[in-house]
């Protein structure tokens, strides 16, 4: 008949390898398929099974797969071939459209399905160095119709024995994929979509915490709502959970009049789920005093969405989901003109402890930053953990830095003292007259002081802390061999000495500022004689060409082994940059041929040699 049946896949590329066709037992379409025939008992029978699980069980994975035939057959919109049409278990009525194309192949439980039914299995991407792949790279019809695979296949890879789409790349997004599409829309046979999987949400909680739910029992009127003039609803706060007492027993929070009615009444003592709370309370953020509404939208408006939302990788499935739920709630009332709550997440890793176990109170196994920070202070302990490694990596807890990083700033609070003409007792300076190595210092230092600058404004906006402190460091380090060269008073009586060293004084303390917010803030006042806090000022600027080196060190290796380095203009051509690494290398490289060389600009050469 001309009945058509809807599917939604998120692999259309994959429609040349429908093998069979599967409705859930909850199809209202079943009935209708078999009434009168021989499959209607089977069919009958496997719907009446499936009521005895339920569907989210039915659809796991590891569960074992049920299914009978219908009797009938749909045709495949793609290339016109009959499918026989199945109810299977694992189909769920309320996703999608509760029916789906079974592509074996490609769907670990279609594949198990088919195995168990005996049903065709049908390869239609492969990778190109399958070994069924030369046999079907260019086949347009049906020549292997079952594989001998354990299970199905996940590699992506390229499209065979699938008509004119054959050769195209197939999986998710591919080229296949949006052609077949295409096609289908083409045909009005298909359209893309997108699908949400929320199931319902049941928010009443029995516990203490959580926002009340602002109802009253009424014997009279039923559940009414608390009237708006009432609103909020408050927990109440004498209330003795220890001794086990409940808002059940609590009888100033239960008993109250009816709003309708005023008789006597019960207030609804279950609370809600702590999500509808946790999935807006970054709008209320954008107006935390308002008393009465829960925001104004205008400025929530003005300030949301969130830029940079941080969180545990635990938060990131139901929370977000909610957070976009109640998002897309508000928007449609109105409320909001924005639709997706955060435009960047970031799910910061988990520190460890030393053996890679989860801290827990339980297990004893926290560490408190509190001993740390008496010890070296909030500054040196933030950007010690900051230090650690990248925020989305995980990491192992160990202390043995930290005495490293409190050195580190105290170095850096020395300098910046320094640069400033504050030279305390503990300075050490070559009081010697300038040379060609301190020339080059000064350089360096101007060259790291537009570099630094570049690489830890890219690194914050990448979340790579760790990475923007080592850079900090290397500025240091250049401060460090410059401070040595030059003696406080010839800097002290030269203006361009002068000049720089308030630049670099002044740019060391903002770059470490978001690190070490205390410290910065103090050698901004102390040492560079400032008002105000460094977090009101702007971020320093930096000149990309003098950030770039004039010269720079390559390491040479001979079959990927460091043999030497050499140093060169760090625009020098090609054919000069070997000469000179074949130069440097040249008793390693003796009585041996040079098959390849291989240059990678600022950082190596490689010589292939045998
Ligand atoms: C063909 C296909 C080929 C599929 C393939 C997957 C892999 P997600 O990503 O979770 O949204 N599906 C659709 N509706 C279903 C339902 N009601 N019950 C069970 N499975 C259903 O899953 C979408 C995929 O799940 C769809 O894409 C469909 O199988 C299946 F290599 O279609 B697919
Ligand atoms: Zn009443």
């Amino acid at each position: 008949d001309d009945d058509i049946i809807t599917v939604f896949t998120t692999r259309a590329d994959t429609l040349f390898g429908c093998s069979f066709f599967l409705l859930a037992p909850e199809s209202k379409l079943l009935r209708g398929l078999v009434e009168g025939t021989e499959y209607e008992a089977p069919v009958m029978e496997l719907v009446e099974a499936a009521k005895k699980v339920t569907a989210v069980q039915r659809a796991q994975g590891d569960h074992e797969k049920h299914g009978a035939f219908t009797g009938r057959y749909v045709v495949n919109p793609i290339n016109g071939e009959k499918v026989p049409v199945w109810v299977g278990d694992y189909i769920v009525a309320d996703y999608g459209t509760g029916a789906v194309m079974a592509v074996p192949c490609g769907d670990q439980r279609d594949f198990e399905f088919a195995r168990k039914y005996d049903l065709p299995i049908i390869p239609i991407i492969l990778s190109e160095d399958d070994p069924l792949y030369p046999q079907l790279k260019d086949e347009q019809g049906r020549v292997v119709t079952t594989v001998d695979w354990p299970e199905a296949y996940a590699a992506e890879g390229v499209l065979v024995q699938s008509g004119s789409y054959t050769g195209m790349t197939g999986g998710k997004h591919s080229e296949g994929e949006a052609a077949i599409v295409a096609a289908l829309e083409e045909m009005g046979r298909g359209k893309r979509t997108v699908e949400f999987r929320l199931r319902d949400w049941l928010i009443s909680r029995q516990r203490y915490w959580g926002n009340p739910i602002p109802a009253i029992h009424c014997e009279k009127c039923g559940v009414v709502p608390v009237p708006e003039e009432d609103l909020p609803v408050r927990l109440p706060e004498d209330i003795d959970l220890a001794a086990g007492e409940t808002l059940a027993t609590h009888a100033g929070f239960v008993n109250t009049t009816c709003p309708v009615c005023g008789g006597p009444a019960k207030r609804e003592t279950d609370t809600m789920d702590t999500f509808t709370c946790s999935s807006w309370y970054y709008m209320r953020y954008t107006d935390p005093h308002n008393v009465h509404a829960p925001f104004n939208p205008e400025k929530t408006n003005a300030w949301m969405p969130v830029d940079q939302y941080i969180g545990g990788i635990e938060h990131a499935i139901l929370h977000l989901l909610y957070s976009r739920f109640f998002t897309k709630v508000l928007r449609d009332c109105g409320l909001l003109d924005f639709d997706e709550p955060f435009t960047n997440l970031l799910c910061q890793g988990m520190v460890l402890d030393a053996h890679g176990d989860v801290m827990s109170k339980s297990k004893g196994n926290v560490v408190s930053p509190e001993e740390m920070i008496a010890e070296y202070g909030a500054d040196a302990v933030r950007a010690y953990i900051l230090f650690l490694g990248p925020p989305e990596k995980e990491k192992l807890w160990n202390e043995d830095g930290l005495p490293g990083m409190y050195k580190f700033l105290n170095r850096l609070w020395r300098q910046v003292h320094d640069l400033c003409g504050k030279a305390g007792d503990e300075t050490l300076f070559a009081q010697k007259p300038a040379d060609e190595a301190a020339v080059g210092a000064a350089k360096k230092l101007i060259r790291e002081r537009h570099r630094v600058v570049e690489k830890v404004s890219a690194d914050i906006e990448r979340n790579t802390f760790n990475t923007a402190i080592a850079a900090i460091m290397e500025l240091s380090n250049a401060a460090g061999e410059y401070l040595r060269a030059f003696s406080p008073d010839d800097r002290a009586a030269c203006e361009d000495h002068r000049a720089l060293d308030a630049e670099v004084a002044e740019v060391l303390v903002k770059l470490v500022a978001p690190f070490t917010p205390h410290l910065a803030d103090e050698l901004w006042r102390e040492a560079l004689g400032r008002e105000g806090f460094v977090y009101d000022q702007p971020w320093p600027e930096y000149d990309p060409d003098q950030a770039r080196a004039d010269e720079v060190e390559l390491a040479v290796q001979i079959c990927g082994k460091i043999k030497g380095r050499v140093t060169v203009a760090a625009d020098a051509p090609e054919p000069e940059v070997l000469a000179a690494a074949r130069e440097a290398v040249a008793a390693a490289l003796e009585g041996k041929t040079v098959k390849k060389e291989v240059y990678v600009p600022g950082r190596l050469v490689n010589i292939v040699a045998v």
